[in-house]
């Protein structure tokens, strides 16, 4: 059986579990190569910790690009999500442009409960929205999707507009999380028309956004059909909430290890 690969395009968050730290370690387990362009060098992520570092790596993605002309990779899929720049879209876009063969996942991390993550604005949202028409699957979560499509926020902004609004805007398929019917359930819908909700678990723990893009794309990766790799990962993100202590510090995220070791 061929391994497909995929290139995922975050940053390396050094502490706290989200971006490459964990997108790595759960391609890998899923039985999909997982190959590097990272966009940032951070002490910890931005949510929560005070006097973080931020090492930008624009310069150092175009060379490794530059480094990769002459090896003429094939790529099964580009997974884009934590950008340090609008620059660095330029570049996600370039990169898909010469990897036609590849099926492109674009999580548009930027922002959560109703607000931009710190370092980014508005020019940033609009420099964003120019990466929809390239993607084959876009997994915003509510916020995101509002931001993208103008919508003032509501956890209840009406997800299937919210869908219908990112098609118009170019994105093939959608998953879009953070969709709830109940006061006690979350979970996903997707522009195939399907919806999928697992048990809502208290408090926001940090890199579950991640994390459940990394197990959907490792699923779409492996030929699952977007209701069955979107079924899989909000499953997988409610086992690793549920495998976290209730007084774990949620900055550091959710304890998928213990999930990914499971066989
Ligand atoms: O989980 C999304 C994410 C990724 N990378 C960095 C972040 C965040 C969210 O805050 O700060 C650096």
């Amino acid at each position: 059986m061929t391994t497909p690969n995929v290139l995922a395009i975050h940053d390396i968050s050094c502490v706290g579990k989200c971006s490459l730290t964990v997108a790595l370690p759960i391609l890998s387990a899923k039985g999909v190569e997982c190959r590097l362009l990272p966009t940032g060098l951070l002490s910890t992520h931005t949510g929560g910790f005070a006097g973080y570092t931020f090492l930008d790596l624009t310069d150092e993605m175009r060379k490794i690009l530059r480094a990769w002309e002459p090896l003429n990779l094939h790529f099964d899929g580009i997974y884009s999500g934590y950008l340090g720049s609008p620059e660095q879209i330029d570049l996600v876009k370039e990169v898909i442009a010469s990897h036609p063969e590849a099926k492109v996942y674009v999580d548009p991390v930027m922002a959560d409960g109703g607000k931009l993550y710190p370092g980014f604005d508005e020019a940033f949202v609009e420099k964003m929205r120019e990466l929809l028409p390239f993607a084959d699957v876009l997994m915003p979560n509510i916020t995101e999707a509002c931001f993208l499509t103008n919508t003032p926020y509501s956890e209840n902004s009406e997800p299937q507009a919210l869908v219908k609004k990112l098609q118009a805007l170019g994105a093939k398929h959608i998953v879009l999380t953070g969709f709830s019917t109940s006061d006690n359930t979350i979970g996903a819908m997707t522009s195939d028309g399907s919806s999928y909700e697992t048990e809502r678990i208290g408090g926001s723990y940090h890199g579950t956004g991640d994390i459940f893009g990394s197990v959907l794309v490792s699923h779409l990766a492996k030929g699952a059909t977007l209701q069955k790799a979107t079924h899989a990962a909000c499953d997988f993100v409610v086992s690793a909430i549920k495998a976290t202590p209730k007084e774990a510090d949620k900055r550091y995220g959710v304890n998928f290890e213990a999930i990914l070791a499971e066989k």
